[in-house]
């Protein structure tokens, strides 16, 4: 019986001198490829070790390091579900995510373990790990003890490799299910599609709990058997220093603004890249322009979502349009409908919908969402509005889910305005997205005061602050006397946008 496990083919990819580099970190450890394949070994056999029951979660926050990535491979290896946290996250965040996922295994770093692990135990999690970006925690410590031999688990196509958790347009966060055979096929498309070769270098900047830099990149780079220049966090200036040893980078469309303000970067210091890819979210033309520009190279922008990993790319041979995320992907079948389900000619702006080998199975737990997200002919609607044009290049015009995407990571305002709604005082609140300079785009909220009470918008703040990831906290709060609301009574978001859009200088 075939092997769908996706690490049994990175594995398969990895070259043929183990004892070449594999990942080489900005603290100078050098990985080589025999260290990913005895590392990983070593953890998978100690979740087996564990008795874990099949499909079992493996719910994972904590900084990021090769350890890290290998626990991620691990879980693959050994046939479990991974699931990705982020770092920002706090408690009560955690804590939904922990009770819906039920992970079997909870691994955090030391110095969340007090919190996290009663969050844990509380709804029945009975293995709580450290790991720390050091190469330290409890983690590695039991690890030590087990065998660096082990044989892939043996998975379907359709077996679960990972749960993402994402929000759609109202209410709790979801949990995408991912399958060995989504991700692999995924990886397949990508390495021919953007002409990975033999020799290519990446360097590995972006977080590694969300897509991006989770799975197309990490995969990219593994089942292209490429070295791996790993940042553990992203540093405009390290990125600068490093190119020279690289051919490919990955990074939301933040990163490339903050990489032009940097002196350093020019056409001398890429003079060996052969790539730059985009995506997460738009990408400016002023940013595609001025990167054109100053480094020679064209970004090659594509679009993707935890449901679906990527969907589309500009053309790595052919013409790379700026404001476009160029075609569907091989194997994937994209159109663009109408809210009556009529497809839509050339040109005309309707919601995108896809259907393909990379499209997740559905919701963890949520039957009935995951049947309203899909038509009845089995296209995912992706929320995402968006045309075609003549020559086929697709442009995101917008998105009919109301969210908002700052520096590549999405704020559902659903949720921040639930959190401010139940402050004291509180009426109501409107979280909206308007043009930043640096992220793109940022939250910011407006609200009203219940009649007799008084409001300051910097001790809102400050209190979001004190329960909800960094990147969600609106960047200002205004308290005003009232919303705009159409005919129906419903706030009209689009005006307040249009009020607030110069409020941070856009480019
Ligand atoms: C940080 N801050 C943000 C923010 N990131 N605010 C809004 N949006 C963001 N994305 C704020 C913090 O709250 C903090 O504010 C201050 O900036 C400094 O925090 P930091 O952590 O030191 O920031 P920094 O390291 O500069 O991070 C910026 C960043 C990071 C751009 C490097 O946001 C990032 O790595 N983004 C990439 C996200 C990503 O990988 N997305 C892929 C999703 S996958 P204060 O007030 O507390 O000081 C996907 C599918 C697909 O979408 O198609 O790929
Ligand atoms: P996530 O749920 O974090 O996976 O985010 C996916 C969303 O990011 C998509 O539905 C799009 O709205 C957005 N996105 C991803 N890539 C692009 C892109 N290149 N341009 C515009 N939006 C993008």
């Amino acid at each position: 019986m075939k092997n769908h496990n996706l690490y049994a083919a990175l594995r398969a990819a990895f070259p043929e001198d183990l004892d070449a580099v594999a990942v080489e970190t900005d603290d100078g450890l050098m990985y080589s490829w025999r260290d990913l394949d005895r590392g990983t070994a070593m953890l998978a056999n100690l979740l087996e070790s564990m008795g874990l029951p099949q499909g079992a979660r493996v719910a994972v926050q904590v900084e990021k390091s090769v350890e890290a990535m290998m626990l991620y491979l691990a879980t693959l290896r050994a046939g479990y579900v991974f699931l990705p946290l982020n770092t920002a996250y706090q408690s009560a965040e955690i804590e939904y995510f922990i009770a819906n996922a039920e992970p079997s295994v909870v691994v955090c770093s030391r110095k969340n373990f007090g919190w996290v692990s009663k969050i844990a135990f509380k709804a029945g999690t009975q293995n709580v790990f450290t790991l720390d970006d050091d190469r330290s925690g409890s983690l590695l410590d039991r690890a030590a003890h087990c065998s660096d031999q082990h044989e892939v688990a043996q998975s379907g196509a359709d077996d679960l490799a990972a749960i993402l958790y994402t929000s759609g347009t109202t209410g709790r966060s979801k949990g995408a299910m991912l399958s060995h055979g989504n991700m692999l096929s995924n990886a397949l498309v990508l390495k021919d599609y953007w002409g990975w070769k033999p020799g290519d270098v990446l360097i590995h900047a972006l977080p590694i709990f969300h897509v991006h830099g989770l799975f197309v990149a990490i995969h990219g780079a593994l089942i292209n058997g490429s070295k791996m220049i790993w940042l553990a966090k992203f540093d405009p200036k390290l990125v600068v220093q490093k190119l020279p040893e690289a051919t490919v980078f990955m990074g939301v469309p933040t990163l490339y603004v903050r990489l032009l303000a940097e002196p350093g970067l020019s056409r001398e210091s890429c003079r060996n890249m052969r790539l730059f890819v985009a995506g997460s979210a738009p990408l400016l033309i002023e940013t595609f322009a001025e990167w054109q520009q100053r480094t020679g190279h064209t970004i090659l922008e594509r679009y993707g979502m935890s449901e679906t990993a990527m969907l589309t790319s500009n053309p790595y041979d052919g013409e790379r349009r700026g404001g476009t995320v160029g075609f569907a992907l091989p194997g994937v079948s994209l159109r663009v409908q109408d809210d009556d389900g009529r497809a839509l000619p050339t040109g005309e702006i309707g919601g995108i919908q896809v259907k393909g080998p990379n499209v997740f199975q559905g919701y963890w737990r949520m039957p009935e969402k995951t049947k309203e997200e899909f038509t009845a002919d089995g296209y995912f609607k992706t929320g995402d509005v968006g045309k075609i044009d003549e020559r086929g290049y697709i442009t995101i015009v917008g998105r009919s889910k109301d969210l908002i995407i700052s520096g590549g990571y999405n704020v559902y305002p659903a949720e921040i305005e639930s959190f401010i709604n139940d402050m004291p005082g509180v009426a109501e609140s409107a979280l909206v997205g308007v043009p930043h300079a640096d992220f793109g785009e940022v939250g910011i909220a407006i609200v009203i005061a219940k009649p007799g009470s008084t409001l300051d918008g910097d001790a809102i703040i400050a209190t979001l602050k004190s329960g909800l990831a960094n990147f969600k906290i609106p960047k200002r709060c205004f308290v005003v006397g009232e919303l705009p609301r159409n005919t129906m009574g419903k706030v009209q978001k689009n005006l307040l946008r249009e009020q607030y859009k110069q409020l941070f200088s856009a480019r």
